[in-house]
């Protein structure tokens, strides 16, 4: 198998046809947003399409490439033999570690207010499994640092040998029931992430960092609020210029997502995913990473606390300035 499913390595002349196509459609409905259908103008959100290699069929070389080149690939088995994939039942992963407690968070965490970033509860780890994982109800448990709290399940994956330095101490597990979604961003520290779904089906949307104004982010943070399921072009026109990939993830694949990529993850079914991460070897990966935990960061949750709607309502006002100053671009 050589870069299956529906896509291919080199950047693909189809889906340039098809980004452009999109641009055309997008930049006609700006005249007239209101008509627009909202899914429809989801689809044409999403135009590229994302290549999966095999490290059986193709070798390693075909995700080192990916990995140099900073761009987002699907790997089919990179996973293939970790012990996780079998072993990571809820009912084992209870049994075993049951007794931790841990803290679960729910839709409001990126609401401002005093809940803003910060989890909802604490419970055992048996408890909250059994709850979301069996029962269906919608807590996350999410960057649960299994290098520090579990370091036992370390010996369920492996770390790849794909020239990055993977931390063994930063090791994040991704818990949620179906239907959850994990919002849209890109990661604070600005690593680059193998992610891989261990139980679950997952829908994930993808874009590059360029996107990051048509995406409206907030400033101060590492997230955007638009609705990605039905985007509203009359309020945030500049989405138009977003160009992103969708793609499910079945258990068992993995995937790479340079640093400063967005990722928004949705939960097809109740599930475990995880996260290695290791730094970029671009220097500016690495300032604008310290400069997100050390700077911006505390100053959005300083300000957050101190007058959260004003906060909030000034960061969305700077995003949509930003948002009109890339479509004033493009049209010049
Ligand atoms: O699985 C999730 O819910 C989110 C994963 C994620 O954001 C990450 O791996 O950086």
């Amino acid at each position: 198998m050589s870069h299956s499913t529906n896509q291919s390595v080199s950047a693909p002349p189809a889906s340039q046809h098809a980004a452009d196509t999109r641009h055309g459609a997008l930049a006609s409905t700006q005249s007239g947003l209101t008509q627009t259908d909202p899914g429809h103008a989801s689809e044409l959100l999403f135009t590229r399409s994302l290549p999966t290699v095999s490290l059986q069929c193709d070798g390693l070389t075909a995700l080192t490439e990916h990995i140099q080149a900073h761009t987002p690939v699907l790997v089919a088995d990179l996973a293939a033999a970790w012990p996780a994939l079998t072993r990571w039942t809820p009912e084992r992963l209870s049994a075993q570690h049951g007794d931790k407690t841990v803290r679960v968070y729910d839709a409001s965490f990126g609401k401002p207010g005093s809940g803003y970033m910060g989890s909802v509860d604490t419970m055992p780890f048996s408890r909250y499994l059994d709850e979301v994982l069996n029962h269906g109800r919608d807590l996350r448990m999410f960057l649960y640092n299994i290098g520090r709290q579990i370091p036992d399940l370390l010996d369920d994956i492996v770390f790849p040998d794909v020239g990055l330095r993977f931390s063994k101490r930063f090791v994040f597990t991704f818990f949620g029931c179906k239907s959850a979604t994990t919002p849209l961003h890109y990661d604070i520290d600005m690593g680059h992430v193998l992610h891989t779904v261990i139980r679950g089906r997952r829908r994930v949307r993808l874009f590059p960092p360029g996107d990051s104004s048509a995406l409206y982010q907030h400033p101060f943070t590492v997230r955007s609020y638009v609705n990605l399921d039905s985007p509203d072009l009359s309020q945030y026109p500049a989405m138009a210029n977003a160009s992103g990939w969708e793609v499910t993830i079945e258990a068992g694949q993995t995937l790479f997502m340079p640093a400063g990529y967005w990722h928004e993850f949705h939960y097809l079914e109740a599930g475990v995913g995880l996260s290695l991460r290791a730094p970029s070897n671009r220097v500016s990966d690495k300032l604008a990473g310290v400069g997100n935990v050390l700077m911006r960061s505390p100053i959005d949750r300083l300000a957050n606390k101190i007058a959260p709607e004003r906060w909030f309502s000034w960061k969305e006002k700077k995003a949509c300035r930003r948002g009109e100053a890339l479509l004033k671009k493009r049209t010049a």
